[in-house]
């Protein structure tokens, strides 16, 4: 169900990977002007109210989370994608600069990143 009126809130930190990745389906799905942004740089002043607001909600935030509806979050770049992909009818196979940062610089930071967990667990 959709609230009249209500513009999803984006909650986003700077140079987070995972959010520049939902800004860019946003902005190539042509989507980005009906989202209202909540962004902070680690450490200015804005982090501090962002952080306590979500962490009403989850134990421990995480970026990009977008609140849906009143009162309801979600976060995890794959499934906010495909929560407003569906909603709005955009096929994100035709999403091309979008599809080349998932297939380039994300997957390889996904595989980096397992690699160091590997490295860490010995
Ligand atoms: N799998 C998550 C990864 C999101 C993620 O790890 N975001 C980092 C920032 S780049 C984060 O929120 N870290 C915790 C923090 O900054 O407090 C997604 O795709 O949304």
């Amino acid at each position: 169900m959709t609230t009249p009126d209500f513009r999803p809130i984006a909650y986003m930190k700077d140079g987070c990977p995972w959010c520049l990745k939902f800004r860019l389906f946003l902005l190539e799905a042509g989507l980005l002007g009906q989202f209202d942004l909540r962004e902070f740089v680690p450490g200015d002043a804005r982090e501090e109210a962002i952080r306590a607001e979500l962490g009403a909600h989850f134990e421990k935030p995480t970026f990009p989370t977008v609140q849906i509806a009143p009162g309801e979050f979600m976060r995890e770049s794959d499934d906010l994608i495909a929560h407003y992909a569906a909603q709005f009818g955009v096929d994100v196979g035709h999403l091309l600069v979008f599809d080349q940062y998932v297939r380039g610089p994300i997957a390889r930071m996904a595989q980096l990143r397992a690699e160091i967990a590997q490295l860490k667990a010995g």
